[in-house]
């Protein structure tokens, strides 16, 4: 060949390839993500075990002044971790190496401040090490979090602490195998121990931490693994914690104007900006209960089936991926109570994605097609295989014409990221009979994945129409379901005239319910407005599906004299709170009493004292007397004694006693768990039957 016409050849195919255009979708737009974030991505569903020095000290935040000695698990098996992990589809976990006490899971050469002083196998024993282990052999992966804030450490605050964070990032990076994420918290700074110091320290958060020397560090040792931080700066917070992200959530980022730890964070950066100049995609982390540690006092408190569905719903269906908390306890284990909640969302969410609409290619015409990217390629869940119009003739649409009526309620749909986060604006629209188009969701942002939750939908076609992109859009995937609806019983609202609620979480269920003690569906009372109670009565009730026939569980309640005619003597403008059916409202009795006039005698045999429901508790009551009076002048002793474990369990205590006349009723405080004023959410009388 002519040499000349050869580089000629050669200089024209290099000029168009390299010539960004406008119409190719094989350009990229930036910014797009790296292989370590793609291959993040697609984990989508993780685990977060908090387990340290605050699981056996019962604390959030420890101070850093604890006594190693006091680590020190009954039974601890990350065996168990993972498998629950494992059975949940979780892809792997992270776990706090270091919380912000400074305490080290691993023996670290760093501190005595570690496990090398635990009681726990005698200072032999590492935590790190077992849980890494424990993963791998599922075939799961392994990440830390490892606390930048150390209320333990002396040196905190000067240039040598931060040389120690970095021996210690070193340690847990040569050590343990292969790591998938790095997690640094943005909180630090303030008040501690620091090796006996016991002062307020803080850090200019910005500069301290010279986080590019230790960001070099983690490349280095650990090439695969992404770094979280509030600027990444791989993977950024998520700008909350209860595990929601938002409807509009970019993966691109102002990563410049960012720094972990900044006040103005969550309102500003949390959400991604559309002209974000790094690709740094949200995380959104979440305990499973109230607390990040395990408490004994939350075990009733893990969060429901459907918090934790919207959690799910909210986080992957919303360009997120989800990093789902457990608070391992003093066992060293993950409790049953998680547990049993995790298999119920695991499972709810995979019946959700069990009955997919299915779809071939000739269900699907698009507006336009761009060479390859041809529509069928949407049926792949494959991100590769991506759909992307021609530009330049108006909005890009996909028509799913189906064979026949469909049902669904769930969309769910992925752009192509590995060539940037491009949709804007979106619609899905529905068919009528007269063949009209009706919009059903107007929605912004796609991302790796969105999934929409819809009411039930019938139709033969559905119109997805991309109103406005950054350019070309390239949608990977998109695909349909017919979630069955959520089957759980109604949630009795009673308030103090007893009027009495039967909320359920699915529109379109029955309740059926009975207030005889007979079986509710049997009873043939199917609920239509809200009734009501007045004397004790026991509620059965049930939800039904009436597309599939199913019934929820049977709910029993046993509800109590209505509180209509009560008032509460003596007290303050919040003693109200007392008798108003709302255990999330308190009242605070500083004479460590509560006296309530009932309205009018009534035969009574026990007591109910709902303690506080707060995050943090205060002023439960220990030790307690029940007085009655007829008169409210002359009071009789009804009942004496201990509200036992209280402190770890605080749910509705029932105390009966020997039926008596009263219209007057006293709960008086002899202690209460902490030396507070004396708290109530609720007080309440049983009556003889
Ligand atoms: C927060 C910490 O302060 C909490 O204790 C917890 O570790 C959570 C994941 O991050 O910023």
């Amino acid at each position: 060949m002519n040499f000349k016409l050869f580089i000629l050849g050669l200089s024209i195919v290099l000029f168009v390839r390299c010539q960004p255009s406008q119409t190719d979708p094989l350009t990229p737009v930036l910014p797009i993500p790296d292989e370590r974030q793609l291959a993040w991505q697609g984990m989508e569903f993780y685990a977060f075990a908090h387990f340290n020095m605050n699981t056996f000290t019962n604390m959030e935040w420890g101070l850093g002044d604890e006594d190693p000695s006091m680590f020190n698990p009954t039974d601890f098996d990350p065996k168990q971790w993972a498998k629950v992990c494992k059975e949940a589809g979780m892809k792997g976990i992270i776990i706090t190496a270091k919380h912000h006490d400074g305490f080290c899971l691993w023996p670290t050469a760093t501190t005595e401040h570690s496990v090398k002083n635990a009681a726990w196998k005698d200072g032999k024993g590492d935590i790190i090490k077992e849980v890494a282990e424990a993963f791998r052999a599922e075939g799961l992966k392994f990440g830390v979090y490892l606390s930048p804030w150390d209320r333990n450490n002396a040196d905190y605050g000067t240039p040598k602490y931060v040389e120690t964070f970095r021996a210690q990032l070193r340690e847990l990076l040569t050590n343990y195998g292969e790591v998938f994420e790095v997690w640094f918290d943005g909180a630090n700074g303030g008040s501690g121990y620091y090796g006996g110091a016991n002062e307020e320290r803080r850090v200019d958060k910005k500069s301290y931490y010279d986080w590019p020397t230790t960001f070099a560090m983690i490349r280095e040792l650990q090439p695969n693994a992404v770094v979280f931080g509030d600027a990444g700066p791989d993977v950024r917070w998520v700008g909350n914690e209860h595990g929601f992200a938002y409807e509009s959530t970019w993966s691109n980022l102002l990563r410049d104007s960012v720094y972990a730890g900044m006040p103005e964070y969550s309102k500003k950066y949390s959400r991604g900006q559309e002209n974000g100049t790094h690709w740094v995609p949200a995380e959104a982390d979440v305990s499973i209960r109230p607390g990040w540690y395990y408490h004994p006092y939350e075990d009733h408190k893990v969060k429901t089936l459907p918090q934790l569905l919207d959690i799910y719903y909210n986080s992957i269906g919303r360009n997120s991926s989800l990093l789902l908390n457990f608070p391992v306890d003093k066992t060293g284990q993950i409790h049953e109570n998680d547990v049993t909640q995790l298999m119920k969302l695991v499972d709810k969410v995979k019946e959700d994605f069990s009955q997919k609409i299915p779809l071939k290619s000739s269900n699907l015409s698009a507006s336009s097609e761009n060479g390859d990217y041809v529509v069928e390629n949407l049926l792949s869940s494959e991100m590769k295989s991506s759909w992307s119009p021609a530009s330049g003739d108006g909005p890009a649409t996909v028509t799913i014409d189906f064979d026949e009526v469909q049902t669904f309620n769930r969309f769910l749909v992925q752009e192509n990221i590995s060539l940037g986060q491009r949709v804007k604006s979106f619609e899905l629209e529905i068919q009528n009979e007269n063949g009209e188009w009706k919009s059903i969701a107007k929605e912004t942002t796609i991302g790796y994945k969105r999934i929409l939750r819809l009411p039930e939908t019938k139709t033969t076609a559905v119109k997805f129409t991309i109103h406005d992109a950054k350019d070309s859009p390239v949608i990977s995937h998109l695909a349909f379901y017919d979630a069955p609806k959520l089957l759980l019983p109604p949630a009795v609202d009673r308030d103090k005239n007893g009027t009495v609620k039967l909320n359920v979480v699915e529109e379109g269920v029955q309740v059926y319910y009975s207030l005889d003690g007979k079986d509710p569906v049997q009873s043939g009372k199917v609920y239509t407005q809200e009734f009501e109670v007045m004397l004790p009565t026991k509620l059965m009730a049930v939800t039904k599906d009436p597309i599939s026939g199913k019934f929820s569980e049977v709910i029993e309640v046993n509800l109590q004299l209505a509180k209509k005619n009560w008032t509460v003597v003596g007290g303050d403008e919040n003693s109200g709170n007392l008798i108003d059916e709302d255990p999330s409202t308190n009242y605070i009795s500083n004479q460590n009493i509560a006296t309530i006039d009932l309205g009018e005698k009534q035969e009574v045999s026990g007591f109910t004292y709902y303690p506080m429901q707060n995050r943090y508790l205060s002023g439960l009551i220990k030790t307690y007397v029940f007085y009655t009076s007829v008169d409210g002048n002359n009071w009789q002793k009804a009942a004496e004694g201990e509200f036992g474990n209280i402190a770890n369990s605080p749910i509705e205590q029932r105390i009966e006693f020997d039926q008596r006349s009263a219209r007057f009723i006293q709960l008086k405080a002899k202690s209460t768990t902490d030396d507070q004023p004396a708290s109530f959410a609720e007080l309440g009388v049983l009556l003889t039957e």
